[in-house]
């Protein structure tokens, strides 16, 4: 078993992984930048060691001094939570050269599945089903026509070493092939310094639906049911669930089935997620693998009893995965990123201190935070602040007590995406589970114009009430700032009402 494990990471995921340890017995070491000196990630760990500046650059992204860090405190494991140096080659294979465990996939496997052509090719030769289209980049605009041409318009061109979207374009008829060829290209060179580009057969309206897999040290490969991950907006998910609505045992069986053999060809070890286009048509197609442990792993774990993260560090410590090969899911589990953006403004990044954190609990109800009341929230690292997670015995249940977990939230201070989840719970397709990867910029629009939500009406009846009684009580700022909050109709108004009718109550 690891003894002492360094968490190259911060906010949420740190503390989360901080956590995993404290319950294995492992001792913990933070890392954190001056942004980072008071959070919580840092106190919570058993040690702690001050790696430079705020930006990222000079800190979360220096390899060199986190593995000098890890050497210094004397841990024996890296752990890298996801983002920052989770999926760099490099940084997996200086861990294990420095005499420390990588608590990861090999950086074989990472460089396996980097770039999404090698990870096609991967694919098609184990028999996974990937969409139509080439393995190889193509050398130009005719090339691509030709290839289009055999499996029919509407085509997508992607970037071979893609990823977020970028040097992806829709093409609908060959005339239009030749400028969106030039287009993509000039866009995958900018992007990623490479600008090879393959044809895909473009899937319409298909889900998002991603297989998580744990393999161990002793060839033992499982996978551990879907998430769907449909719910998302320019590349960024916003929310997770397990299962997919979409999917039946039978489809779970096939898909985890394709995502076992994905992670056995590319000789993947620790936790991973193989993504998957699931089509109208109920056809699926292997698209990439994500060789990190996934911000939406909360509702995997709440669906399947299993602690992901805890057995990252179980499996790096080389013990056996004991769990069976198949796994049914047991009731439902939604997670929704709250994050500091303003979604009436173009989820435009919010800054400030949070002034008031009052964090949902109750059945069901899980919070994987990262900041707490007194937190600076800046422009330096990722805005996502916390995970809310909950569980029910049906989806329509766990949608329910989304609905209550977020109208008990309170974050004062910054904006939030919390209204805006908040009408998506209250949304008829999404709670008909009718959604894919566009439903969310179709809908948006609506769900932002739309009439305010329960908690907003809540707590205008609740404002007005207290008005009267702040009055009373001779609190009158109080009031004064739940009738400002709510006359403007602004999406904090019910953080507000809740934290006034806290304070009015008081004896
Ligand atoms: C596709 C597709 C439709 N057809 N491939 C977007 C990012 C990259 N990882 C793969 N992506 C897509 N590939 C074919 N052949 C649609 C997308 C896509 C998407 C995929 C998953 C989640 C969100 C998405 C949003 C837009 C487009």
């Amino acid at each position: 078993m690891l003894k002492k494990v360094l968490v190259a990471n911060r906010g949420e995921i740190a503390l989360r992984v901080v956590r995993a340890c404290q319950e294995l017995g492992i001792r913990s070491v933070a890392v954190y930048s001056d942004a980072d000196a008071h959070a919580p990630h840092v106190r919570e760990a058993d040690e702690a060691v001050h790696i430079g500046p705020a930006p990222s650059r000079e800190s979360y992204l220096d390899g060199e001094r986190i593995i000098a860090a890890a050497k210094a405190a004397g841990a024996d494991a890296v752990h890298p939570g996801y983002g920052f140096l989770s999926e760099r080659e490099w940084f997996a294979r200086a861990v294990r050269e420095a005499g420390l465990v990588w608590v990861g996939p090999p950086a074989e496997a990472i460089a396996a599945m980097g770039s999404k052509t090698a990870a096609r090719t991967l694919a098609v030769a184990h028999d996974v089903p990937v969409v139509p289209g080439t393995t190889e980049a193509l050398p130009d605009a005719a090339a691509a026509k030709k290839v289009a041409k055999t499996f029919g318009y509407p085509v997508l061109l992607k970037a071979a070493a893609g990823g977020g979207g970028k040097g992806m374009r829709v093409v609908r008829t060959a005339a239009e092939l030749p400028e969106a060829w030039e287009s993509a290209r000039r866009e995958a060179r900018n992007a990623f310094g490479d600008d090879a580009v393959y044809v895909e057969k473009y899937i319409e309206g298909p889900r998002h639906v991603e297989i998580q897999v744990l393999a161990d040290h002793h060839g033992t490969v499982i996978a551990l049911g879907e998430r769907e991950c449909s719910v998302q907006r320019r590349h960024q998910k916003m929310i997770e669930e397990a299962p997919s609505p979409a999917v039946s045992p039978e489809l779970r069986a096939r898909m985890g089935a394709a995502a076992v053999r994905a992670a056995k060809a590319a000789g993947y070890r620790n936790a991973g997620t193989c993504e998957f286009l699931l089509a109208r048509d109920g056809n699926f197609y292997f698209l990439e693998m994500n060789t990190r442990i996934q911000v939406e792993h909360p509702v995997t774990e709440l669906v399947t009893g299993v602690d992901l993260v805890q057995w990252q560090l179980r499996i790096a410590g080389g013990e056996r995965i004991p769990f069976p090969d198949t796994m049914e899911p047991r009731g439902w589990a939604i997670e929704c990123r709250i994050t500091s953006e303003d979604p009436t403004n173009g989820f435009l990044p919010s800054t400030g201190r949070i002034e008031c954190l009052h964090v949902p609990s109750g059945p069901g109800v899980r919070w994987d935070g990262g900041v707490e009341s007194g937190s600076e929230v800046g422009l330096h690292y990722d805005p996502m602040l916390a995970k809310l997670i909950v569980w029910g015995s049906s989806r329509e249940q766990a949608v329910d007590r989304m609905h209550r977990a977020l109208r008990e939230l309170i974050v004062a201070g910054v904006e939030t995406s919390r209204e805006f989840h908040l009408r998506v719970m209250e949304d008829a397709e999404f709670r008909a589970g009718a959604i894919d990867i566009q439903w969310l910029e179709r809908r948006l629009p609506s769900l932002l114009g739309a009439a305010p939500s329960v908690a907003e009406r809540q707590a205008a009846a609740i404002a007005a009430a207290l008005i009267a009684d702040a009055d009373r009580r001779g609190t009158r700022h109080t009031a004064q700032a739940v009738a400002s909050e709510s006359a403007s109709g602004a999406g904090v108004a019910s953080a507000w009402a809740t934290l006034a009718r806290r304070e009015a109550l008081r004896p």
